[in-house]
Formats: structure tokens, sequence, C-alpha cells
């Protein structure tokens, strides 16, 4: 669709005008077409084919045939001719709020300003005052003008967000006026970071529950309120959105709040197409009927889908593959049998080996695999094999002790720069789990790096590799490797690659675990308590097959090649006293 391209581009257009100070009529006619065209919910190429383009508000003779110009031509001449005129940094100038045309052209044309930072820089520097018709004041509005840009592109992480919402939903939950409740917009998709969050819920008295949310004690500001809506600003600097509903339009209000914006262009288009229309009050039919609204899978059967997952509601192919019944079954938490990444840590001689043990098993696990993690106090490579073997003794010991769970010795190994382990063959031959990846040497190149992990998801004892690209959300960069190569092996080699949650995000984050699915690499799921790594793997279609801490605790064993050992009485299941 190329509704977006030509809706930027009138508006640019309308930009450029203003600079130039051309007639504010002209001006307001570019801008009133962008809007509509980019709210429009057809295909503006279906509509101009059809010869229907003056169908759409806001658009004559003109503007149509500068659309029909832009879908034959790629271009737009009298745009071109205008971007002639006015120099880039004029236009990047007026993304700044509260920075006219005039000022742009202004701060161009007598201090050679042309981009933001530039911009930021001088104001900050007191130095825009200098410059004739810009008092301090206006010096001062820059800078705010381009705080809220800065602020705007932030996006919180999905971990902080669920986490910090939580008080608030169950404040609101705890109103007796409060019917349904739920969380809509990329928070209810669990996309990995969210620019706002957005509440919905039906209330017999929306007037009761709008006073709870705006004057609850972890917001700071109301920077809107209504008698049905309302727009917070919440302590820990984020927007919360909260919407009031009828019960009988929530399902239809919840799958439009909850987007993505792409996807509701589509099922927008799927409800077209069967004459009917969508909107977050309903589907109607011809004759305004209502027909559905109050669940989502109303909503959804209406236009002919099965109901969809929030998570894969992107666009990417979610819409075809619900059409085809070939929607896939999600793993779910409690798919999750067991966790592969849980360390003990005995700093002063207590092992919470069986702590660990205990809350896995109510958690409704069936297994755990529990690594020393003496990190610092004795650097892993030099540890020795009785320290390793000391471990796994005490493991099966625990194990003993508890035969309703399965506990398995597992460790965690650095990949050296030359992509062999830092522990001895004989270690890794004697616990259960291995557990690799990259801790030092980060900077090696591209090529040096892919080979390095590569060779260790090749070593015969290597079952997971954790951390895969390295990065860390907001503290540090990936490492430069060839992920796609790295995730080609995995497969090749029928080893997993870890999806490590912390609350800054996952390492893979969804797309990259959306790729390692493709390609058929099996994944494990790292345990957290908000169920980041469960909504990363749903958001990258992945159904419980594929992630080997869904699996029964035998297939697993066998998986990582215990179940010799298991036979023969070497390693213990849990399943059996040794
Ligand atoms: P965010 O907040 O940036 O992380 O992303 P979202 O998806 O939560 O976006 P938000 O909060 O602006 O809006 C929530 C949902 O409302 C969005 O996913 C889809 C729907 N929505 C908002 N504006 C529009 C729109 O102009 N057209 C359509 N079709 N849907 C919209
Ligand atoms: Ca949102
Ligand atoms: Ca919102």
């Amino acid at each position: 669709m190329k509704n977006v391209e030509i809706a930027r581009l009138f508006d640019l257009a309308a930009d450029l005008l203003e600079i130039r100070g051309d007639n504010p009529f002209r001006i307001r006619a570019y801008r009133r077409a962008a809007q509509s065209i980019e709210t429009f919910s057809e295909d503006i190429e279906v509509v101009a084919r059809e010869g229907r383009l003056d169908q759409i508000s806001g658009i004559g003779k003109d503007l149509a045939d500068k659309i029909g110009e832009y879908l034959g031509t790629g271009r737009m001449k009298d745009v071109d001719a205008l971007l002639q005129e006015i120099p880039p940094g004029v236009v990047e100038l007026m993304s700044v709020p509260g920075l006219g045309p005039k000022t742009a052209k202004l701060l161009y044309d007598k201090a050679g300003i042309r981009d933001v930072v530039t911009l930021e820089t001088l104001a900050r520097a007191g130095q825009l005052q200098s410059l004739p018709g810009i008092k301090a004041k206006a010096e001062a509005n820059i800078l705010k003008g381009i705080a809220l840009i800065r602020r705007g592109q932030e996006r919180m992480p999905l971990g902080r967000a669920l986490a910090l919402v939580e008080e608030v939903v169950a404040a609101l939950r705890a109103l007796p006026e409060v019917a349904q409740l739920e969380l809509a917009g990329s928070i209810r998709r669990r996309k990995d970071t969210v620019g706002d969050i957005d509440i919905l819920v039906t209330s017999s008295k929306p007037e009761r529950v709008m006073g709870a949310f705006t004057g609850h004690s972890q917001i700071l500001d109301v920077l809107a309120a209504g008698p049905t809506k309302a727009s917070v600003r919440h302590r820990e600097d984020i927007q919360i959105d909260l919407r009031v509903v009828e019960p009988d339009a929530f399902g239809a209000a919840l799958v439009y709040f909850t987007g993505s914006k792409q996807h509701n262009i589509r099922i927008r288009e799927m409800a077209v197409r069967k004459g009917l229309k969508i909107s977050e009050y309903g589907v109607f039919d011809e004759h305004g009927t209502r027909v559905a609204g109050a669940t989502e899978e109303d909503v959804y059967r209406a236009i002919g889908s099965p109901w969809i997952p929030p998570e894969l509601r992107e666009d990417t192919g979610e819409i075809e593959a619900a059409l085809r019944g070939a929607l896939p079954r999600l793993v779910e938490p409690a798919d999750i049998r067991g966790d592969l990444h849980e360390q003990a840590d005995a700093p002063d001689g207590v092992e919470p080996v069986e702590a660990l043990a205990d809350a896995a098993r109510a958690r409704g696990y069936q297994y755990i695999a529990v690594s020393d993690h003496r990190r610092g106090a004795t650097a892993a490579s030099v540890r020795s094999a009785d320290a390793w073997r000391a471990h796994v003794e005490r493991i099966r010991q625990v194990q003993r002790a508890r035969p309703d769970i399965t506990i398995l010795a597992s460790i965690e190994c650095d990949i050296l720069p030359d992509g062999s382990m830092d522990h001895p063959d004989e270690v890794l031959a004697d616990v259960d789990i291995v557990v690799a990846a990259v801790r030092s040497e980060r900077a090696q190149p591209r090529s040096e790096m892919t080979q390095r992990i590569c060779r260790a998801l090749a070593h015969p004892r290597v079952h997971i590799l954790s951390h895969p690209t390295g990065r860390r959300v907001g503290s540090r960069e990936p490492y430069d490797v060839d992920l796609d190569e790295v995730l080609q092996t995995a497969r090749h080699q029928g080893k997993a690659v870890a999806i490590d949650a912390s609350p800054e995000g996952t390492d893979l984050d969804d797309v990259q675990t959306r790729r390692a699915a493709d390609l058929g690499a099996l994944v494990a799921i790292s345990t957290d308590a908000q169920g980041l790594g469960v909504s990363t793997a749903r958001r990258a279609w992945i159904g419980p097959a594929q992630v080997v801490n869904t699996w029964p605790v035998q297939k697993l064993l066998g998986w990582a090649g215990r179940m010799l050992a298991v036979r023969s009485g070497k390693a213990s299941t849990g399943r059996r006293d040794p």
C-alpha cells in the first residue's frame, strides 16, 4: 500500500509551502489530504485504478492527478521542485515541536544551522539569542521541543512497563464498577518496547473509573480526561491511556486498540470485502446493524477469521495463516516443563540447590538444571574437574531426597576466542546439560566470531548457546556475528539457542527468534517472572515442539545424549534412585 508514502509527501509539500510563505489555503488543502489518506482504510492504488480518488475527503482533481502521477512514476514533480528550492536542513529543523517555518528559515539563513543536533548545541550554549528575532524564551522553547522529541523517541522495555502498570491495573480491577479489564496496544501484543500503555475496561459507572484512575497515587499528571477516556503520565515517565467502553463493544474496542495499526488496516479491508464496516464500536452490516462487538472471537468470526493471538497481530502473515486455518499453536507458559538456566550461588557455604528445586516444583516444573555459579571468586577456567565432580555429586544427593522433580547438573561454559570450551571434556561429560556463551573477547571481527560460535555449537557436549547476540538493551551492543550462520549451524547440529530474558528485553529479540524458528533451530526459553521469554517465542510463531524445555524429561535427556548414562546409572534423572 502506498497510502502512507503519499500522505507523507503531501505533508512534506505543506511544510515546504509554509516555509515559502505560500497561500494558506493551498497549505491547508495538502494537510487535510495527508490526514484523510493516512486514515483511509482502502488501498489507494486500487481506488485510483477504479477512478474513485475523488471519493476520498479532501481530494480534488488537482491532488488526484498528483496521486496518479506518483503511482505511475514514483515521483511528484511539484514536490521535487519545492525540494530543489528549500534546503533539507530547514525541513529537519521544522520537525522540532513549536519551531515554525519562519524561525527554521532564519536559523538556516543567518546561522547556517541545518540539523537538530547543532541546533541543540547552540541553544544549550545560549548562542541562538544572538540572532535577530530570537529571545531567551524562544531559545528555551527550542530546547523543550528537542527534549520532547527525545522523550517521544524513547520507548520503555516491556518488562518494566508490565511491572509498573501492575499496581494501577490492580487498583482498577478492585473497583466494583469495573466489569472487564484488559491491557491493549503494544503491551498486550508483548512488543519488546512500548511507547505508551493502553488499558480498556467496561463499566456501568465510567466517571468512577476515571476518578480512580486519574487520582491514583502513581499518576503524576493528567494529560487529558473526558467522561470515558483519559491519558495520564505515570511517575515512571510513561503515558497510560484508559478507555471505558460499552460491554457490547468491548471485543471490537479490544481488537481496535490492540492493533497493530497494520493489522487493523488488514482487518478493515477484510470487513469491507464482506460488505461490513468495522470500528472500535463493532462490526456493522450495510444497514448499520451491529453484527458483532462483545468479544474478540465474535469480531474475528464476523469477518471470516478465527481469533488471532495478540502477539501475532503485526501483519506479518497472521491474516493469511488465519484464513488458511493455519495459525500456529503457540507455546504457552503452561507448556514449560522445566528450567535449564538456574544457577546456584554458594557464597557462604549456603547451598540453595534444594531451594531452587523446591521453587521449580512449586511452579509445577518437572525438571530443573542447576549450574554452579561461583564466578568471580574463582575464574571458571581454572576450576578443577574435582570441584565440578563435587557439584554434580551434590546435585545427585539433593535429587535422592526429592524424587518428585528431576534435578539435572548443568554448567555454563565460556566459549574461548578459538571456539573451544573453558572446561575440559571430562567435566562436560560429567554434567547433564552444557550451556555455552561468549563472555570475553567480544570485539572479534565478524568472521572470527561466527566461526568461534559455530565451532562451539559443533562440540558434541554443548547443548545450548546462550546470549546468542550478546546484546544487553540500553547498555551493551551485540557483538558482530553472522546470526544466520549461527542459527543454521545450531539447526544442523541439533542444538538449541537460548531466549534469555532480562527486564530490558530478550536476547534473541522477537525478529531474531522468528528467524531462528524459520531456519528450524531449537530454542530453550529461560524462565522469568513476567514470561518475557515465552512472549518472545510467541511473537516468533513458535510452538511447544521447538522448545526443548517443554519436552518430557526423557526426550530432553535423549537429546542431551544422557539416555545411555541414565540407563547405566551414571546420571540421575529422579525417576530412579541411583
Ligand atoms: P506503542 O504505544 O507505540 O508502543 O504502540 P501501540 O500499538 O500501542 O500504539 P498506540 O498506543 O498509539 O495505539 C494503540 C492501538 O490503537 C494501535 O495498536 C492500533 C490502534 N490505533 C491507534 N491509532 C490508529 C489509527 O490511526 N488507525 C488504526 N487503524 N488503528 C489505530
Ligand atoms: Ca500503546
Ligand atoms: Ca496509546
